[in-house]
């Protein structure tokens, strides 16, 4: 006769198991998240996605791992520290408009690539021990809400700006999931600590979180720099600065990021000195010499035209010289439509001195509208 499963032994295995493969916290939730599913809905219907029509795409099944994966019972959820201790002071790099900024979390190699080989090995790892059982992994690379789940599961709360924080970890933190089978026993919902800080909405440079727990992703510079296709907003424009991939100014000035823990794993060690790039050296690069250097990094998912529109940008907010004309010039007749416009933008704020970073304003960032300091 076969032994029944030791649920809670195979949960420490697993626990043990995620310690060893570089994963920083692992926490176990039920599938059900309907608030969760009721503030999707809400957000879809107000248009903040902008153009990730993958997330309308799906719908509810982003709410209910058992419409994705039928049989879902469980959502093991796990955290991976990226804070690159050695990168240049992102501060210094926010202060200095003739550097390039990039999001902490891409200056490394390709989370998506890290977390969804150590998960897949995980999950085969638990197998092998414990029998056959059904599970998927995910990486930000199925409709999941990620964060809800890995709150119930105690990895952290969903901040004002929206990201999960823990108070022992703060928020540079990547997660990942195991949907599965598997009844293993639940942990306990992280409850929230951010009381009556407003910090981070304070210093969001395109006003993005319109409300405490509300993104307005057609704002945020993330999506502006990362998910957004189109022609930047010129009214957003000039609160972008220098950052030319991602966006962390949220993240930096919350007071629970004293407790995050510098990574551990070395994938996420800085690459290519893209911590303290120069804009008019990144934006000499040729798409040969973009595809060489970033393959293996999330950046590369962008393409070079992207690429080139967001430093075209950072160009057109840098401080007006004569290099800084010269590389836009350099790069105007051999280029996209989409980047050209950019760079004819980025010429008319360095030739008429209009240059400097401001905050955005809340208005429809829809709107096309001409900068009115220019
Ligand atoms: C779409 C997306 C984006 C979009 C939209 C972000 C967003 N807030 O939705 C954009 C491109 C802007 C983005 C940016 C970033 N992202 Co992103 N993104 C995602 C993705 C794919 C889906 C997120 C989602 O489901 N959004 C749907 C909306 C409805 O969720 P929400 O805004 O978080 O709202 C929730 C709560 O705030 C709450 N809520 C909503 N309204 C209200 C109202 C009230 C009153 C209350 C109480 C609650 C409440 O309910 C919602 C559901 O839980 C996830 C991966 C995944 N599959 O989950 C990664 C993910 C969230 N991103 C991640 C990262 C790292 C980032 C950036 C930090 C990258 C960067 N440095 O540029 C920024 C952070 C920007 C920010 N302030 O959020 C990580 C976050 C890790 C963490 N510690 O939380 C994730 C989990 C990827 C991963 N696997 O690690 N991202
Ligand atoms: S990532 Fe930047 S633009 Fe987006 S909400 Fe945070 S501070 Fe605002
Ligand atoms: S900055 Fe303040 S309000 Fe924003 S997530 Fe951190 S603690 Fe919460």
């Amino acid at each position: 006769m076969t032994q029944p499963l030791d649920l809670a032994a195979a949960k420490n295995q697993l626990a043990a198991r995620a310690r060893e493969a570089g994963f920083d916290r692992i926490g176990v939730a039920s599938i059900d998240i309907p608030e969760d599913e009721q503030h999707l809905l809400r957000w879809l219907d107000d248009g903040f996605h902008g153009e990730m029509d993958y997330m309308r795409r799906h719908g509810t099944m982003r709410s209910r791992p058992q419409d994705l994966v039928p049989g879902t019972i469980r959502v093991v959820s796990v955290r991976m520290d990226y804070w690159p201790a050695a990168a240049r002071d992102a501060g210094a790099v926010l202060g200095d408009a003739g550097s390039g900024y990039i999001s902490r979390y891409a200056l490394g190699r390709d989370y998506h690539k890290v977390l969804r080989g150590a998960l897949a090995r995980l999950a085969k790892d638990l197998a092998g021990e414990i029998g056959p059982f059904g599970y998927r992994v995910c990486v930000d690379s199925a409709p999941v809400l990620e964060k809800a789940h890995a709150r119930n599961a105690g990895l952290g709360w969903i901040g004002k700006h929206t990201n999960l924080l823990a108070r022992d970890a703060g928020s540079w933190f990547f997660l990942g999931e195991i949907l599965t089978d598997l009844p293993l026993p639940q942990d306990e919902p992280a409850s929230a600590h951010c009381g009556t800080c407003t910090a981070c909405i304070t210093a969001c440079p395109t006003a993005a979180i319109v409300a405490p727990y509300r993104l307005d992703a057609r704002r945020c510079i993330s999506y502006l720099t990362i998910e957004h296709h189109s022609a930047i907003p010129e009214a957003l424009r000039p609160a972008i600065g220098n950052r030319i991939y991602g966006c962390d100014d949220c993240q930096l000035v919350c007071p629970w990021n004293r407790f995050a823990h510098a990574a551990s794993h070395p994938d996420f060690k800085v690459r290519h000195g893209l911590d303290a790039a120069r804009l008019t050296e990144l934006f000499g690069w040729t798409e040969a010499q973009f595809e060489e250097r970033m393959r293996g990094s999330a950046i590369y998912r962008i393409g070079y035209e992207k690429w080139s529109r967001n430093i075209a940008v950072a160009l057109g907010n840098a401080p007006g010289s004569e290099d800084v004309i010269r590389a836009l010039n350099q790069r105007a007749e051999r280029t996209t439509e989409q980047v050209r416009e950019h760079i004819d933008w980025a010429l008319f704020r360095q030739r008429s001195g209009a240059v400097g970073v401001q905050s955005a304003s809340q208005e429809d960032p829809g709107q096309n509208a001409v900068n009115t300091s220019m």
